[in-house]
């Protein structure tokens, strides 16, 4: 892969010119309305699709989930992993990820050792990211025995970031689990971004384009949102609301 062309660089462009990006998450177990999302994705702007989820029964439902995007849409198709099952050809890049409050070893640096070799073997890109879950934790933080950062202590989240940062990770993911019903703090955003230089993905529950932006008003640089678009037949109205809210969240942060 040509650095210069790689997905990364294609994101860290983007950022720049538009201050926040917007990532569509798909379960590729509930690809509800996936027509809907990829036709409507363009128009919105939407700066990439994440496939993936914690609980992804097959290799083979990702890479049919890829490849109808692909059909469609010429946004970047990365894989946001979950085990060794979920890496899969066609995709543009897999965030190769480390969930660094795992308590098990295996989520940390084992799985990404398992899993190398054939991410290689396929040409995926990998983009290094620094996985850290806080609040609820959803499914993801159960799934990778994961010891939550509370939303009152955003000073730990930070010291994951940082050190995420000094060890070389490209991005930083604060997740608060698919489906939960409290999304990620702002004063926990603002927190983190102030310590780290490296760019926030931010996701779990952001429902309502309120969340959205005042998430990236808080200093989110990108947010996915995945649960609230599924089953949703007015999922294309969503889309075009939140990749809005994005745009107003840039327009009120403080810091620019
Ligand atoms: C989950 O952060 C993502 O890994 C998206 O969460 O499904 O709640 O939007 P939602």
């Amino acid at each position: 892969m040509n650095v210069k062309n790689s997905t990364f660089n294609y994101l860290i462009e983007k950022l720049k010119q538009k201050g926040a990006l917007y990532f569509i998450l798909v379960d590729p177990d509930k690809p509800d309305h996936l027509d809907k999302l990829c036709d409507i994705a363009e128009e919105a702007d939407v700066a990439a699709f994440l496939v993936g989820g914690s609980t992804v029964i097959s290799q083979y439902s990702i890479h049919n989930v890829i490849q109808y995007i692909k059909k469609i849409t010429k946004i970047p198709v990365i894989i946001f992993p979950s085990n060794v099952s979920s890496v899969a050809k066609g995709a543009d890049a897999i965030f190769f990820m480390s969930l660094l409050n795992s308590r098990n070893p295996y989520y940390i640096s084992r799985v990404q050792a398992v899993a190398a070799p054939t991410i290689k073997k396929l040409g995926l890109e990998p983009i290094s990211l620094a996985y850290i879950i806080v609040g609820d934790g959803g499914a993801a933080g159960y799934i990778g025995e994961a010891d939550p950062i509370p939303f009152d202590h955003p000073e730990l989240a930070a010291m994951y970031a940082l050190s995420a940062e000094l060890i070389g990770f490209k991005l930083i993911y604060l997740e608060a689990g698919s489906g939960v019903k409290e999304p990620i703090p702002p004063y926990f955003i603002s927190f983190v971004k102030k310590i780290v230089n490296l760019p926030i993905i931010v996701g779990g529950g952001l429902i309502n384009s309120e969340n959205i932006k005042n998430a990236v008003k808080a200093g989110a640089d990108i947010i996915v949102t995945g649960n609230v678009m599924e089953n949703d037949p007015n999922c294309r109205k969503k889309i075009l609301e939140f990749a809005n809210a994005v745009k107003e969240g840039v327009k009120e942060r403080k810091i620019k």
